[in-house]
C-alpha cells in the first residue's frame, strides 16, 4: 500500500527542518500552506527523530500569548512546541552561539508541573498540578530563511524553539498577573514589559494548552511549560549577558559564546 500522500509530505518536511537544525543553515518556507493537523504532525517527527538519538522531552512551550509577539510575527493564534533535555541551557551556563542561524532571545515565565495529567483533566487541574514557578529565557530561531513563516510553518518548525533556561524554582505565588519583566544584555535593557501581556496573566496560557490536542503536548511529572514571550523577542547579542528579571521570581541568565 501507498503512504498517505499527507503522511509522504509531512516525513519530507521533518527531514528537511532536522537538517537545518542540524546544519545550521535556514531553509525555504513549504510551498503551501500546511493544515494545522499536517504541521503538528511534522513537529511530532522532529521530536520522534531527536528520542530516536537519545534525547528526553523536558516540557512544553507555547508561543504567540502575547499580543508583542502576535503582532511581531503577525500571527494572532497560540500554539505550542516541545522542549527537548538537550536544549536547555543551565541558569548562567553559556550558549553556543555558533551553532544557530539566526537567534532571538524572550524573557518568559515557566511552570514546574508536579504530576502527570491525562487528557480529559479541566485547565483548573492543570493550573492546581504546577508545583514551582521560575523566571525563564528561551532562545528561538526559526529554522525558515529571513525568519518569515506562516502558522503551519512555524507549528511544523516546533514553534521555533532553539534553547532555554529557567532561573531557581519559585514557591507558587498567590498571583503572577502584574509583574515586570525586564531584560537585558550586560547592563543595558533591551525590552521591558509585565507578565500582564501574557494573555492577561500567565496562568492563561496553561489554561489554553488544554485547547491543543497533539498527543506529545500532554503535560507529565517534572515537565516544565514556558507560557510564552512577555515582550517582543530581540535578537541575541554576538556575545554577553543575557538576563531576564521578573519582579518577586529573580531572575536567570546565560553568556553568549560562540566557539570555533
Ligand atoms: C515562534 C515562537 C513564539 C513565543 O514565546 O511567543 C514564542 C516565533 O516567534 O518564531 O516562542
Ligand atoms: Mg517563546
Amino acid at each position: 500500500m501507498e503512504a498517505h500522500p499527507d503522511a509522504e509530505a509531512a516525513g519530507r518536511l521533518t527531514a528537511l527542518l532536522h537538517g537545518a537544525a542540524e546544519r545550521a543553515e535556514a531553509v525555504r518556507q513549504p510551498d503551501h500552506e500546511l493544515s494545522e493537523d499536517l504541521a503538528y504532525a511534522v513537529q511530532r517527527g522532529l521530536l520522534d527523530s531527536s528520542l530516536a538519538a537519545g534525547d528526553t522531552q523536558a516540557g512544553v512551550k507555547l508561543g504567540f500569548t502575547s499580543r508583542a509577539k502576535m503582532e511581531q510575527m503577525g500571527i494572532d493564534s497560540v500554539i505550542a512546541g516541545f522542549l527537548l533535555a538537550s536544549s536547555r541551557v543551565p541558569d548562567g551556563g553559556e550558549l553556543d552561539r555558533g551553532r544557530l542561524i539566526h537567534p532571538r532571545v524572550e524573557p518568559e515565565i515557566a511552570f514546574r508541573i508536579g504530576r502527570d495529567i491525562g487528557r480529559d483533566e479541566s485547565p483548573d487541574a492543570v493550573v492546581a498540578a504546577v508545583d514551582a514557578v521560575a523566571p525563564a529565557l528561551e532562545v528561538i530561531d526559526s529554522r525558515y530563511r529571513d525568519f518569515r513563516f506562516r502558522l503551519g510553518d512555524v507549528i511544523a518548525d516546533n514553534t521555533s524553539a532553539a534553547r532555554w533556561v529557567v532561573g531557581p524554582w519559585q514557591e507558587v505565588p498567590p498571583e503572577l498577573d502584574a509583574r515586570a519583566v525586564s531584560l537585558s544584555f550586560d547592563d543595558d535593557e533591551v525590552a521591558a514589559g509585565s507578565t500582564a501581556a501574557i494573555l492577561g496573566d500567565p496562568w492563561e496560557a496553561l489554561r489554553q494548552l488544554r485547547g491543543l490536542t497533539a498527543d506529545h503536548l500532554a503535560l507529565r511529572a517534572g515537565y516544565v511549560v514556558l507560557a510564552g514571550a512577555a515582550t517582543e523577542a530581540v535578537a541575541l547579542p554576538a556575545s554577553g549577558r543575557v538576563r531576564v528579571r521578573v519582579a518577586g521570581l529573580g531572575e536567570a541568565s546565560l553568556v553568549v559564546g560562540c566557539r570555533p
